[in-house]
């Protein structure tokens, strides 16, 4: 690309105004770390920051979030700048969005969901995150559309009202919406049985699950284990399917690796919900590594996220390891120093610096032998029933029929091998 044609794509860029509120617990300082993040989130999608406004407020205002005077001179001042984009980091409710619709005819005002919701269907591009996506936003549209909103829609462009949904979104109403729902619904069981039967056929393996805010590096840890070209960019939601690599660790050690989309403080719930299948091989892991971003000044927020989005899904308590990713960007030692006092156990990594990878590839083969064991069994040909009964929840690595009986290695969990050696010793 052409600096002149660089240029000219920055130039049709929307311009965008973010707005925070300084609010109960929320300090000055978290609230510019929201709207730095903010800032990403928009610069992903497509559009350029020219100002912040914030408010301390001791009560959220039903009707505009921030007090009503305030509301006026942001869109004043949003005119003033030719902004087209107002975004709030907090949700608004569809009052206050249709409030805001009263004010402004040109400028959309929108809140951080939409905006997630936006950035997932422009980075859609599997059939399943497609599907995943359109049902999140159109459940998030449809307590928010009204005919003035529709017709709004139909002349604005852009962040924001981007059509995935969009397009029929202003061809039909509510009732339509539901129709099309239960539909994508329908679709998602189907995808989802797809893949049921793909990971039966994973169950034999140890499988590992990345996971990790978005922009932590995942895709990079995949990239430097497995060896293997995956997309990777400084955006926010790079990725938003799930790729599994067969990794082979060492002579005895192969693993199924898995690669999935990040997650974010706020998460719009419908997204979560509706990723549920995408996010399955994190729910099927045998071992979860969490990989955190060790550069982050939010590392403790972004943890929480993890672990609270890991407990909705039902994957709270699995094995995890923490990779702290990044450390190359760490500049002084009493950062790192930090980190090991927060994260006791947590590994320091630089995937893309290929820093420390062996340790923690040392640390997932810990993980695998405490958790598998390997043994060998020889059981007489008076032995049918102790053998076809041993087989159950383990993997037969290998079956020699030899002159006293039939030798097998049986691979499985340590409690389940041990209980076979106990059964077959009595
Ligand atoms: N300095 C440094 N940058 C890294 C490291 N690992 C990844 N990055 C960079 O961080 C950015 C995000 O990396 P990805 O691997 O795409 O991150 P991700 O977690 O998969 O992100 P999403 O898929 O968007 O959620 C890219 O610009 C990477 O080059 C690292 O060890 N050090
Ligand atoms: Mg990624």
């Amino acid at each position: 690309m052409s600096d002149q044609q660089r240029r000219e794509i920055k130039h049709d860029r929307e311009k965008a105004i973010l707005v925070g509120v300084i609010h109960g617990e929320n300090s000055e300082f978290t609230i510019n770390e929201h709207l730095e993040e903010l800032e990403l989130l928009v610069d992903t999608a497509g559009a350029d920051v020219v100002g912040r406004v914030t408010q301390k407020l001791s009560r959220i205002n039903p009707a505009y979030y921030i007090g009503k005077g305030k509301a006026e001179q942001l869109i004043h001042q949003a005119e003033e700048l030719n902004v087209s984009l107002i975004i709030f980091d907090n949700d608004l409710s569809p009052a206050q969005t249709k409030n805001y619709q009263k004010l402004t005819e040109e400028i959309k005002v929108i809140d951080r969901s939409t905006l997630i919701l936006d950035i997932f269907v422009r980075h859609a591009r599997t059939k399943e995150a497609k599907t995943q996506v359109e049902l999140a936003q159109l459940e998030y549209m449809l307590p928010r559309l009204t005919r003035m909103w529709t017709h709004l829609e139909r002349q604005m462009g852009g962040v924001g009202t981007r059509a995935g949904a969009g397009e029929t979104q202003i061809e039909v109403d509510r009732r339509m919406l539901r129709v099309r729902i239960a539909k994508l619904k329908i679709e998602l069981v189907r995808i989802d049985r797809e893949r049921d039967t793909q990971s039966r056929r994973r169950k034999d393996f140890f499988r590992v699950a990345l996971v990790g805010y978005t922009n932590a590096g995942k895709s990079t840890v995949m990239k430097t284990i497995s060896g293997d070209d995956v997309y990777i960019q400084d955006q926010l939601f790079a990725t938003l399917d799930t790729t599994v690599r067969m990794v082979k660790l060492d002579e005895d050690h192969s693993i199924l690796l898995s690669d999935t989309v990040g997650f974010i403080r706020k998460i719009p719930h419908h997204l979560v919900a509706s990723f549920r299948s995408t996010l399955k091989e994190v729910v099927e892991a045998d071992l979860i590594l969490i990989v955190m971003d060790a550069s982050s000044l939010q590392i403790e927020d972004h943890y929480k996220t993890i672990k609270d989005v890991l407990g909705d899904l039902g994957a709270g308590n699995h094995e995890s390891l923490v990779v702290l990713n990044k450390i190359d960007m760490l500049e002084e030692d009493g950062r790192l120093n930090y980190l090991k006092r927060e994260f006791p156990d947590g590994i320091p990594i630089s995937a893309r610096e290929h820093l420390r990878i062996d340790q923690l590839l040392e640390e997932i083969k810990t993980k695998m032998s405490a958790g598998y064991k390997t043994a060998s069994f020889t059981f007489s040909y008076q032995q049918g029933k102790e053998m076809a009964a041993a087989q159950e929840g383990v993997i037969v690595l290998d079956r020699q029929y030899e002159e006293d009986g039939v030798r097998m290695v049986l691979k499985g969990s340590e409690q389940r091998i041990n209980q076979i050696s106990s059964s077959l010793n009595k």
